[in-house]
């Protein structure tokens, strides 16, 4: 019987359980896609994140860490599965599909006393679901005596994830009070920061209070960028002025917000209370419109030219990651390539061929060749190779910085 098995091999569920392995943990790892679990195996991934390689061959080289396409017997089972949002009628819907799934998945090989842990940010109250639901797949075998179920949200910063897995405090919030001990109990194999407990629904909470808490903060910096567009203000200047107050602490505009989760987590917040979270509605409406602003601003500044040749720096959705998935700037190039065809290059030193959105829609170039040839150097993403740029080459550009990158 396997100590843990953990359901999701993503972001946070391979991380999770190669660590649990090194640990001396006896770890499954479960995921659906057989092309997953077969690299896995192998000692090898199919993320990107600093040195997740050497810390999924280690696991899997001991012996601790398996991973296979359906669960098996284990004490602990903790579910990290995806849990996006579809769109509803004017506004956000949590999808759980993924998490009932993998809850029902757990039915014929639960037993009494098993811990059951959600890693997945999740709406308020998708603990008690689970329960729910799995003791409805059980077919009335057991009863919610016999397990202990808890949400212990992940806080690791995608690029420091495995830094982060270590050193931050974290949340165990149990349906009971024995679950949230027990779930406590298990993180402490690996992490050494304080574990504190609470209920599984202030857990849940906690997570979208986080990452919304962001959201409305790095908005407030977008909102202002647009006023001072209007203004003719330089944003960055201000922002550095304005931070020298001891009681602020403004964060960076940029081209919107990507990634799977601030730009996801709030609208589980605003689903569950559409007519109270107005601002935390706002904030995620004003960080979506900038995306926009930023492509109006080129079509301004491009009008004087007739065929005008655009440099996008940087794809991914924040700086020093080669994610594109859920990226601002990969929409932005997405939408010029559609306005200025062949004539925009685009460069992201992480990647090595275009994404498919973009094949035979815009060429994929190193920076320093692609600013020689352009018009308008757009900056997406603040990357270090970026940043390294010698100003000198932007002299006669056109310049639109979304990052402050230059300045
Ligand atoms: N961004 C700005 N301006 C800023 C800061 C960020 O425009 O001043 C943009 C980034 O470019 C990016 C987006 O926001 O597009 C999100 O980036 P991020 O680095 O703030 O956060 P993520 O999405 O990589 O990770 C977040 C983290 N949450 C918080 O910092 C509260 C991380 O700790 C969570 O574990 C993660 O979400 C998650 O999985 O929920």
């Amino acid at each position: 019987m396997f100590d843990i098995c953990v359901l999701g091999l993503g972001y946070i569920g391979l991380p999770t359980a190669s660590i649990f392995a090194t640990k001396g943990k006896k770890v499954l790892g479960v995921d659906v896609v057989p092309h997953v679990v077969q690299t896995i195996n192998e000692g090898r991934i199919h993320i990107e994140e600093p040195d997740l390689d050497i810390l999924v061959r280690a696991a899997v080289q001991s012996g601790n860490l398996t991973a296979a396409t359906a669960p098996q017997p284990a004490a602990t089972f903790i579910v990290a599965v995806p849990t996006p949002f579809h769109h509803g009628d004017g506004t956000n819907l949590p999808d759980l599909s993924f998490v009932e799934a993998a809850t029902r998945s757990l039915a014929p090989v639960v037993k009494k006393g098993d811990l059951i842990i959600l890693e997945s940010t999740s709406p308020v109250g998708t603990t008690e679901l689970m329960r729910d639901w799995l003791l409805d797949a059980c077919g009335g075998q057991f009863t919610e005596e016999d397990f202990l179920f808890a949400h212990c949200p992940e806080r690791i910063l995608p690029g420091q994830m495995l830094k982060e897995l270590v050193s931050n405090d974290r949340i165990a919030g149990g349906l009971t009070a024995e679950a949230s001990e027990k779930a406590k109990e298990l993180y402490e194999t690996f992490c050494s920061a304080e574990i504190f407990t609470t209920d599984a629904r202030t857990a849940e909470m906690a997570k979208l209070t986080e990452n919304s808490y962001r959201d409305v903060n790095i908005a407030f910096a977008n909102e202002l960028s647009m006023v001072c567009d209007s203004l003719n203000i330089d944003v960055w200047e201000l922002i550095q002025l304005a931070n020298r107050h001891p009681r602020v602490k403004i964060l960076q505009p940029g081209p919107g917000v990507g990634g799977h989760c601030i730009a996801v987590d709030p609208w589980f917040i605003v689903a569950a209370c559409p007519d109270r979270a107005r601002l935390i509605r706002t904030a995620r409406e004003v960080n979506d419109s900038k995306p926009n602003h930023v492509i109006e601003q080129v079509k301004e500044r491009a009008e004087r030219f007739r065929k005008p040749v655009i440099a996008c720096l940087g794809l991914a959705f924040k700086a020093d990651v080669d994610d594109l998935r859920e990226s601002p700037s990969l929409h932005i190039a997405e939408q010029l390539a559609d306005l200025y065809g062949e004539e925009l290059i685009v460069c992201e030193p992480h990647i090595q061929e275009l994404p498919k959105s973009l094949i035979g829609k815009a060429k994929l170039e190193p920076a320093d060749e692609a600013i020689k040839r352009a018009d308008i150097v757009l900056l997406l993403v603040d990357h270090k190779p970026f940043k390294k740029l010698p100003k000198r080459i932007l002299d006669q550009r056109v310049v639109i910085d979304t990052r402050g990158c230059w300045k």
